[in-house]
């Protein structure tokens, strides 16, 4: 475990918010999401470099409906900095729901990433808030420790997930979607629209079976 090379020294895998507010049973279940987990923990076994990330947000966070009288959840708000689909309560800090599910195992992840911690603005992406310039300071870590090929697993395909390989492509890494290590949440054509914004970003969505 951990020292097969066929990742190389400059691959990492990037484990999308593997959390119990995102798996059935949580208050953001996305579709099958506890279904990834043997595929992740199959992935995670086989790479080296094992980067997590953790959606992390206060009470009250500013992404949550409830902190916006007369919307509610799935509902889209201008927020200062552009347009913010409106969620259910979820990932509060330090909650079982912000949890990583218990059945991930990745136990040489040498870093948990947690991001959408400030009030006032979401983060989807690992390496930018939801304004598109606050940075969680990921290019930084990745390019220091030499890490240029990035695969990315988890949850929500259509949004964290895009988000941070859309970046990653943008921030000048190599990126990579396992598409069978992740599940949508799939609104208003949202796994679509992920296919082809990523196709056209040179992101390419691949399948587990194709590192066999
Ligand atoms: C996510 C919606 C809100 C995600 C996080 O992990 O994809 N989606 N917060
Ligand atoms: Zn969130």
């Amino acid at each position: 475990m951990n020292d097969d090379t066929r990742f190389g020294d400059e691959g990492v895998l990037i484990i999308v918010d593997v959390q119990n507010d995102f798996c059935p049973g949580g208050a953001l279940a996305v579709p099958g999401g506890d279904e990834i987990i043997p595929i992740v923990n199959g992935l995670a076994a086989r790479f080296r470099n094992v980067v997590l990330t953790q959606d992390w947000h206060p009470r009250g966070h500013s992404s949550f409906a409830s902190s916006h009288p007369g919307t509610k959840p799935f509902d889209t708000i201008a927020a200062p900095y552009g347009p913010q689909v409106l969620w259910p309560d979820h990932c509060v800090q330090d909650t079982t729901g912000a949890a990583f599910h218990p059945a991930l195992r990745a136990p040489h992840a040498a870093l948990v990433l947690r991001k959408g911690f400030r009030r006032a603005i979401d983060s989807y992406s690992a390496f930018y808030e939801n304004d598109r310039k606050t940075p969680t300071g990921l290019t930084g870590y990745l390019r220091e420790r030499g890490l240029t090929r990035l695969f990315l697993a988890g949850l929500a395909f259509d949004f964290c997930v895009r988000y941070s390989a859309e970046d990653a492509r943008r921030e000048g890494f190599d990126a990579f979607v396992i598409e069978d290590a992740c599940r949508g949440i799939d609104i208003a054509g949202s796994v679509a629209a992920t296919r082809t914004s990523l196709n056209a970003l040179g992101v390419p969505c691949v399948n587990t079976h194709e590192f066999a």
